[in-house]
C-alpha cells in the first residue's frame, strides 16, 4: 500500500538548509531559513527562557497529563500579550497548539468545521506554507494581491480590491505584523480600511501573528490585530511563540478565537478542544510553561522584553546599513525599501537568476524568491552582500 505514495516536493526554505551544511567555501553566508541568529551565526537561548526553565525543573513534581486546551496561565498570557487591554476574556476562546502552525492548522479546521464551504483568502506571496496546507486539507484558496514589485511596497489597492470579493463564510487570513516573506507591512490606517472591508463583506479574520515584537515591538506589532479585534465581533488569531521567546523547537502556539457572544465562546472553545484530541490529544506542555512563567513573573517578563527588544534593534541596524551600503554602491535611493520593510525578512525583489549567481558566485543564500533574512547578517558581511547584490545586477 504505502508503495503508492507519491514523492512529495521538499520545502524550499528547509532544502536550503542542507544545501548550505554542503557547500565547502569559507565565508558562506546563510540568508535562508526564518531563524533568529546574533552576530556570530548563533541561535541563543534568551535569558529568561532559561531561567524560566531552571524554576520550572526545580518545582514541577509530575509529568501527568495536563489540559486538553493548554493550562489556563498560558492560555491568559497569551491573550494578554496579543490582545493587550482591549482582551475580552468572557468572549475569547483559547488553545494551546503545537507552534503556531498547529494553530494556524486547527483554526482552519475549525473554521471549516464551521463552514463546510469556507475559502480562505490569502496573500500573494505568502509563506508557503499556508498555501500548502490549505491546498493538502482541500480547501479552495483566493490570492489577494499584497506585494508591489516595483515599489517593494504593499500594493494595498490590490488588496483592497480582492479582499473585497470575500463573504461571509470566507476567512481573509492576515500577517499581523513582519509580513513573510515580503517585510513589507500595512500601516495602521491601512489596517482601518481592512476592518472597514470585513465589517462590509463579512469574512472572518485569520491573523497569522509569528514574528511579535520582531518589528517595531511588542505592542506595536500588535496593533494592526488589535484594531480588528476591537471592530471586528469575529476573529482568529494564530500565535506562534517560536520566535519571540526563541524556542523553535519546543513547538509553542496558541489560536485565540475572539467571539460574538459568550454561548459562542463556549461552543468555540468546546470545538477547540475537540481539535486537539482529534488531532495529537494534549499539546505540548513544556514551551507553554515556559511562555507562561515569563510572562507572569515581573522580573523574567522584563528582562525577555529587554533582551526582545535588544534582538528587534539589532535587526533594524543592520537593514539601515544594508539600506545605506546599497544606496552608496547604487548611487540611488532605490534599494530605501530595505529600511522600511520590518522583520527578519525583506524581498529583494531580483530574478532567480540573480539569487542563483549570487550564491553561486559569492556564497550567498537567500530563497529563491530573493527573500533574505536579515538575522543572518552582521557588521561584516553586510558589506559583502550589498557588492554581491550590485555586481548581480540587482
Ligand atoms: N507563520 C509564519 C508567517 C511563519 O513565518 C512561521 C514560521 O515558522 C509560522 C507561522 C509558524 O511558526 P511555528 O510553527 O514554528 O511556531
Ligand atoms: O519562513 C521561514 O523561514 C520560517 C521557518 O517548513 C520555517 O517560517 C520555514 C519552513 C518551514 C517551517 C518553518
Amino acid at each position: 500500500m504505502l508503495a503508492n505514495l507519491k514523492p512529495q516536493a521538499p520545502d524550499k526554505i528547509l532544502a536550503l538548509i542542507g544545501e548550505f551544511k554542503a557547500d565547502t567555501r569559507q565565508g558562506k553566508i546563510d540568508l535562508g531559513v526564518g531563524v533568529y541568529k546574533d552576530a556570530n551565526g548563533h541561535t541563543p537561548i534568551m535569558r529568561a527562557v532559561h531561567e524560566a526553565e531552571k524554576r520550572i525543573l526545580a518545582s514541577e513534581t509530575t509529568k501527568s497529563y495536563s489540559a486538553l486546551a493548554g493550562e489556563p496561565d498560558f492560555q491568559s498570557a497569551m491573550a494578554g500579550l496579543v490582545l493587550g487591554a482591549g482582551h475580552k476574556p468572557e468572549l475569547t476562546a483559547a488553545l494551546a497548539t503545537v507552534g503556531g502552525t498547529g494553530a494556524i492548522r486547527q483554526a482552519l479546521e475549525l473554521a471549516r468545521m464551521a463552514n463546510p464551504d469556507l475559502r480562505v483568502f490569502v496573500s500573494d506571496p505568502t509563506w508557503p506554507n499556508h498555501v500548502s496546507i490549505m491546498n493538502f486539507m482541500g480547501l479552495p484558496v483566493q490570492h489577494y494581491r499584497y506585494f508591489d514589485n516595483d515599489t517593494r511596497g504593499v500594493d494595498f489597492e490590490g488588496l483592497k480590491a480582492d479582499i473585497s470579493a470575500a463573504k461571509k463564510g470566507d476567512v481573509v487570513l492576515l500577517h499581523g505584523c513582519c509580513h513573510n516573506p515580503t517585510g513589507a507591512n500595512l500601516t495602521l490606517e491601512q489596517w482601518a480600511e481592512v476592518a472597514d472591508i470585513l465589517e462590509k463583506t463579512g469574512a472572518m479574520p485569520l491573523i497569522d501573528l509569528a514574528y511579535q515584537g520582531f518589528g517595531d515591538g511588542l505592542e506595536a506589532d500588535a496593533a494592526g490585530t488589535r484594531l480588528i479585534a476591537s471592530r471586528i465581533p469575529e476573529m482568529l488569531i494564530a500565535a506562534s511563540c517560536s520566535k519571540n521567546f526563541g524556542i523553535y523547537r519546543e513547538r509553542t502556539g496558541c489560536l485565540l478565537a475572539q467571539c460574538g457572544d459568550a454561548t459562542t465562546r463556549d461552543l468555540t472553545q468546546g470545538a477547540m478542544a475537540f481539535l486537539n484530541r482529534q488531532t495529537y490529544s494534549f499539546p505540548p506542555f513544556h514551551g507553554a510553561k515556559i511562555v507562561a512563567t515569563v510572562l507572569n513573573t515581573p522580573e523574567l517578563r522584563a528582562d525577555w522584553e529587554a533582551e526582545l527588544e535588544a534582538v528587534r534593534s539589532g535587526m533594524l541596524r543592520l537593514r539601515e546599513q544594508l539600506a545605506r551600503e546599497l544606496s552608496s554602491l547604487a548611487g540611488s535611493d532605490r534599494f530605501g525599501f530595505i529600511a522600511e520593510h520590518r522583520g527578519m525578512f525583506s524581498r529583494l525583489g531580483a530574478t532567480p537568476e540573480q539569487v542563483k549567481r549570487i550564491k553561486e558566485e559569492f556564497a550567498i543564500y537567500m530563497v529563491g524568491d530573493s527573500r533574505l533574512n536579515i538575522a543572518g547578517l552582521n557588521d561584516t558581511t553586510v558589506p559583502i552582500l550589498a557588492r554581491a547584490i550590485i555586481e548581480a545586477g540587482v
